[in-house]
């Protein structure tokens, strides 16, 4: 039995050392945008050994794993002391998603798991589960997650046992250790996720990003991504919600949108990262868009490129949801590089690098959805007409 235990400690050690030390490369991007990098940067086999097995022999002689995990996925992301952060949603194998802080030196590899996944403190009526952290670094000098709670739904039928409502959980910390958990948010919407804190204080009142639903999964009469005041952090209260980008007929967005991580700050405006959901044959379809708004009214769109900016590509397509790709954290260097975390198929993590320069760029001078395909001719022969007194460049 000895040798058992010996012989499998020595693998799984080994396995989980060279994974976690595994260097990460950018791959040659040809829309030029951004890069994709050559191995996703969290996956499931990063789950600390101690999570999974009992170390002790004589209690587990096969040193089989004790506690399975399914996924670690949709991540918030934040730069704390010159080290990237995410806030990785764990999902074990008993479907329970939790958060759990893994940081790398770099934001592209080498990413390591905290000691311990988050406590996080739960308010008189407990999640059943909980996911999706967006961070806000404040400037009311807390470090603020929000993210979605979801509990069984107390109206549902009498052996209804998958009717959920999800709502708008919030926590706040100094350190990602220590957190102090806040009352959820309360709207006039039946439900809601894909909420963001936005980072200043707007006409002295807490700003949300909200995205209002009537259902779990269908949004329903409500959708789009959503924008509300509430007086106070200690009691949030969204009373009334405009909606910023609505869902539209025949877009990457047709049945439902969310926004990604908290909006990034450039003198032309807000960065906006977001996902649209449309529906095909083989079911919903998640992609990223991004589009811009105003510096000074947050919530009025100024630029906004047609389609989707990141797709699921090749292995990205299949997970435990095949065909998603998900966005809540990105990090900003001082330099102006921009490091987009997203999700395929709530399953794994991926980084893409760019600029700031480059994603306002990608934002103003990209052509925007006219919504009918002899618009989308009439734009792409605009290009080509452009392009006639430059086509020597493109001669052998
Ligand atoms: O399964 C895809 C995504 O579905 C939900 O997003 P939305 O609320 O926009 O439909 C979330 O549960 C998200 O976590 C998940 O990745």
């Amino acid at each position: 039995m000895k040798n058992v235990f010996d012989k499998r400690l020595k693998e799984i050690k080994t396995n989980y050392r060279n994974l976690i030390k595994k260097s990460n490369k950018a791959v040659f991007s040809s829309n030029g945008i951004y890069n994709r990098y050559k191995h996703p940067i969290l996956t499931r086999d990063h789950i600390p050994l101690h999570w999974r097995f009992d170390l002790n022999e004589d209690t587990n002689p096969y040193l089989m794993e004790r506690i399975g995990f399914n996924a670690a996925f949709n991540s918030g992301a934040i730069k704390l002391n010159g080290k990237y952060l995410l806030v990785v949603r764990v999902e074990g194998n008993d479907r329970k998603s939790f958060f759990a802080v893994a940081e790398s030196p770099n934001g592209i590899d080498n990413f390591k798991f905290w000691n311990r996944p988050i406590s996080l403190p739960q308010n008189e009526e407990v999640d059943t589960n909980v996911y999706d952290m967006r961070l806000t670094q404040h400037d009311d000098g807390w470090i603020y997650g929000v993210f979605c709670t979801e509990r069984k739904d107390p109206d549902a039928p009498y052996g209804d046992t998958s009717s959920a409502v999800a709502e708008a959980g919030i926590a706040r910390t100094k350190d990602l250790i220590n957190w102090e958990r806040l009352p959820d948010l309360i709207s006039t919407s039946g439900q809601q996720r894909n909420v963001v804190l936005f980072p200043h204080l707007i006409e002295g009142k807490y700003a949300f990003y909200t995205r209002p639903q009537d259902g779990f999964i269908d949004t329903g009469k409500g959708g789009g991504i959503g924008f509300g005041l509430s007086d106070t952090i200690e009691n949030p209260e969204v009373k009334e919600e405009l909606i910023v980008d609505a869902k539209t007929y025949h877009t990457i967005y047709e049945v439902k949108n969310g926004l990604g991580p908290a909006p990034i700050k450039t003198e032309h405006g807000w960065l906006q990262l977001a996902h649209g959901v449309r529906n095909t044959a083989a079911g919903l379809r998640y992609t990223l868009y991004m589009f811009m708004t105003d510096l000074e009214k947050p919530w009025l769109v100024t630029h906004k490129p047609h389609g989707h900016f990141i797709a699921p590509l090749c292995e990205e397509r299949v997970g435990d949801v095949s065909n998603v790709a998900f966005s809540n954290g990105w990090i900003t260097d001082d330099d102006g590089k921009v490091y987009i975390y997203y999700a395929s198929s709530d399953t794994r993590m991926h980084v893409a690098t760019s600029s700031i320069d480059q994603l306002v760029d990608y934002c103003i001078n990209s052509p925007q959805d006219k919504l009918h395909s002899h618009l989308s001719v009439q734009t792409i022969n605009e290009l080509i007409d452009d392009n006639q007194e430059y086509m020597n460049l493109l001669a052998d």
